[in-house]
């Protein structure tokens, strides 16, 4: 069933059934507060951390799912009749809502007994605080008269012991209402900043007042939940709307909410604006502050930073560009990709509608590879989080797995982990050019002093320690496959992704120590040989690489395996990491196709498990074909997509980027939001193949952000130049790209008039044919090239 659809410049999805088959949701938030909105209204709001600022409530896994969320309840005085303005909880006939998702915001529209409503929600630029934006029309051909309750349900601290102690955390809430600022506050005059569940009472307050207010007069509130639902009901049907029954007296107890009530009357097409505001305020600034709490209901300061919100996503954007003879790539590739890979960067991927922000911190190796989606256009964020990173690791290399924003962590065995700050530091310089970063003292978690140099410098020693009896990687507790967690048992087996993602890594820093003229490279240059002799002479299986080495000279993902016969993370890193046996990494990605690629995509290995192993672990504990058990993991997916570019094949890296746009597939099979990518793809292992999970927070938005700028397209930076190698479907004849490099504006248009699927002829930039495929830097503003695709060039295979 057809669900929605882009709007026609692509920036907004409209959704025009909402009976969506998971919620479809979206997030509006300014870096610090932050909110999630699904096409039904529901959501959470939390100030900086979901785990220790929680503001709002949502009901994990309850159901009917989905709830509670931002909801704003419309009822005609006259005959009781009432709705709310999202279809969710109490909403009319379905068929009478419209939402609109877009880029920092999300509009619900209606038209229910006459009224027209537009709610729009967003959060502005520089206030803590999410507006949701009312606009009411009466079209009903009579004057009419109306109450409106803004509705939210409060948690207010720290989210995980609101679950699990609410019992006793009630204790400490408080909430009432003040007539002269027109707005309803709520509080806990205690905060567990434990990351965990903890019998631990800590001695102080949650640090923020919450706040709900309006531009009207609020004429009724009331501060719980027991009393605006009633006891046996829900948002369905609450009494205080159903009776007109509001207590309008403050809460010091109990499940704290905040409904707040205004009237307003509407002459026959009249059209007013009604503004609610859900926000916080830090108790340290609060009497100073609560007094401009009026200012951020009125209408122009809600024009304005709505303005702001659209304009900073306009600029966000405006960096990468690229036109296409496929609309629908054209789409993703210029707002929806790029937009998915910052949010979820900010969001720090802790916090969707399936991870609830109140177990796991940020992971090292997810945030070191989100740095690659903002590198271009945000750079000193890209940098803060490198920092961020940097202060996450020990002398020695080791880093924590997973890092909570107060400075708290966890130290895992994770042969990976450290490795991916390689990636984040190289790729912003090569981005930045700023190697003064290199130079940036930041502590260890176990030593005040240190440079990001001598951090990179602690990862190499790392790798080193930790190799194995074949002299590839340790496996530990897992790779960039946290299920392959006990391959070896408890010693670690080893991993053969890792040595192909060590070589990669290698390659990155030999890379830019040359580019330095560093000298004396040698201990790095034996290193990263050694590694990658060991692959080509162990690793080889005959038709493709192993994925692992295990006790007893057990070996996982060869032929002769019974389950989990081919990884595809193997094949693909072999020509990521550039292993010099060309003929082995052609073959390999043959078989990729063979026995891994799907209707649905490439699968992340097969066949998957059926049969329990506790040596090789959790992978083979999931039923199959659904996560790490033979789905289509869409993350390594982009990784194969790059594969394929650097051994220049364009049809296939294009057939598996096509397989996998998230609206490829009907929504009643894929299910999840048909505008932004899933974490995994159930494959035909599994009774329900097609069916997306974990949507938003993944890295393939990143990965595919900047594999198709850089690999597909073909547009990417390098230390002094921006490299020109586009590897694409013979079908392209055109492309144009238009990507900030360095200050300068690269128009660049490609020609292929010959079907080719890379390769260039000549390149001409600003009307001057230059040498080679790298565009060199500029002073000037805007740069012009034209590039002629055939044969003439050996393009870098970089
Ligand atoms: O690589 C991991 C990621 O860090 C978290 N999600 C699952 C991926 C694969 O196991």
């Amino acid at each position: 069933m057809n669900y929605g659809h882009f709007s026609e410049d692509g920036k907004e999805y409209i959704i025009t059934n909402v009976k969506t088959p998971t919620p479809w949701i979206n997030y509006i938030y300014n870096g610090e507060y932050f909110s999630t909105v699904s096409n039904n209204a529901g959501g959470i709001s939390y100030i900086k951390s979901p785990l220790h600022g929680r503001i709002t409530r949502y009901r994990i896994n309850d159901v009917p799912s989905d709830r509670p969320g931002k909801y704003i309840y419309v009822k005609d005085e006259e005959t009781g009749k009432f709705w709310t303005l999202s279809w969710q909880p109490a909403g009319a006939d379905p068929g009478a809502y419209k939402v609109i998702h877009g880029l920092g915001y999300t509009a619900i529209e209606s038209l229910v007994d006459g009224i027209h409503a537009r709610v729009t929600y967003f959060v502005p630029m520089n206030n803590n605080h999410e507006v949701w934006n009312v606009v009411l029309t009466n079209k009903s051909g009579r004057k009419r008269r109306l109450s409106i309750t803004g509705y939210v349900e409060f948690a207010l601290g720290h989210g995980l012991i609101d679950l699990i102690n609410q019992c006793d955390d009630q204790h400490f809430n408080r909430a009432y209402f003040d007539k002269n600022l027109n707005a309803l506050f709520a509080t806990k005059t205690y905060w567990v900043t434990e990351t965990n569940g903890t019998q631990h009472q800590e001695n102080k307050e949650w640090n923020q007042w919450a706040f709900f207010t309006s531009n009207l007069r609020i004429n009724r509130y009331e501060t719980l939940r027991e009393r605006f639902l009633g006891f046996y009901n829900s948002e369905e049907k609450p009494v205080a709307i159903t009776e007109d029954k509001f207590s309008n007296s403050a809460a010091d107890y109990g499940n704290v909410v905040g409904a707040i009530n205004v009237n307003l009357e509407l002459e026959s097409d009249q059209r007013e604006n009604v503004i609610f505001s859900l926000g916080v305020l830090p108790k340290e600034h609060f009497d100073d502050k609560k007094k401009d709490i009026p200012k951020i209901v009125q209408p122009e300061y809600i024009e304005f930073s709505f303005k702001e919100i659209v304009n900073y996503w306009s600029e966000f954007l405006g960096h990468t560009k690229v036109e296409t003879p496929d609309r629908n790539v054209n789409i993703f590739m210029n707002n929806w990709v790029p937009y998915q890979a910052k949010v979820a960067f900010d969001v720090g991927r802790v916090a969707s509608y399936y991870y609830w922000g109140i177990s796991r911190g940020y992971g090292f190796r997810d945030t070191s590879q989100d740095v690659i989606a903002v590198t271009i256009a945000h750079p000193e964020k890209a940098k803060e989080r490198i920092l961020l990173l940097s202060r996450q690791m020990f002398s020695d290399g080791r880093v924590y797995h997973h890092f909570y924003d107060d400075g708290k962590g966890e130290l895992t065995r994770h042969c990976d982990d450290p490795g991916w700050y390689i990636l984040a530091v190289t790729e912003y310089i090569k981005e930045t050019g700023d190697y003064s970063i290199l130079k940036e003292k930041v502590s260890f978690v176990d030593r005040q002093e240190g440079t990001v140099l001598d951090h990179l410098l602690a990862v190499v020693n790392f790798m080193k320690n930790n190799l194995g009896r074949h002299s590839l990687p340790v496996f530990g507790r897992g790779d960039w496959n946290d299920t392959l967690d006990y391959i070896g048992g408890d010693d670690g087996g080893e991993s053969v992704w890792g040595a192909m993602f060590y070589v990669a890594m290698l390659n990155k820093l030999i890379e830019l120590f040359q580019f330095l003229k560093v000298e004396n490279l040698t201990e790095i240059l034996k290193l990263r040989d050694e590694i990658r002799r060991n692959i080509n002479q162990l690793c080889w299986d005959g038709d493709w690489f192993i994925r692992a080495f295990g006790n007893g000279g057990m070996v996982i993902g060869s032929n002769k395996s019974k389950e989990g016969k081919i990884f595809v993370n193997t094949q693909s890193w072999a020509a990521i990491s550039n292993l010099p046996d060309k003929s082995k990494i052609r073959r390999a990605l043959d078989s990729v196709k063979k026995h891994l690629d799907s209707e649905y995509g490439p699968k992340i290995c097969a066949p998957a498990f059926k049969e329990i192993d506790p040596n090789i672990g959790l992978v083979t504990r999931c039923v199959p074909g659904k996560k790490e058990n033979g789905a289509v993991f869409c993350h390594p997916v982009t990784w194969l997509i790059q594969a394929e570019c650097i051994m220049r094949n364009g049809e296939r890296a294009y057939d598996y980027f096509s397989k996998l746009l998230p609206n490829r597939v009907d929504s009643d099979i894929y299910q999840a939001e048909p505008y932004v990518y899933s974490q995994y793809i159930t494959s035909d292992e599994h009774a329900s193949p097609g069916k997306a999970s974990h949507s938003w927070q993944t890295g393939t938005a990143a990965w595919m952000y900047r594999v198709f700028y850089d690999y597909i397209v073909g547009i990417r930076p390098d230390y002094d130049g921006l490299i020109v190698d586009p590897v694409i479907p013979t079908s392209w004849n055109y492309i144009r790209i238009e990507r900030i490099f360095r200050g300068a504006k690269y128009i660049i248009e490609v020609e292929n008039p010959d079907k080719v699927q890379s390769g260039i002829s000549y390149i001409l930039v600003d009307g001057k044919e230059i040498e080679g495929n790298k565009l060199p830097l500029t002073d000037k503003k805007i740069c012009h090239v034209k590039v002629l695709m055939g044969k003439t060039i050996e393009t870098a295979n970089k």
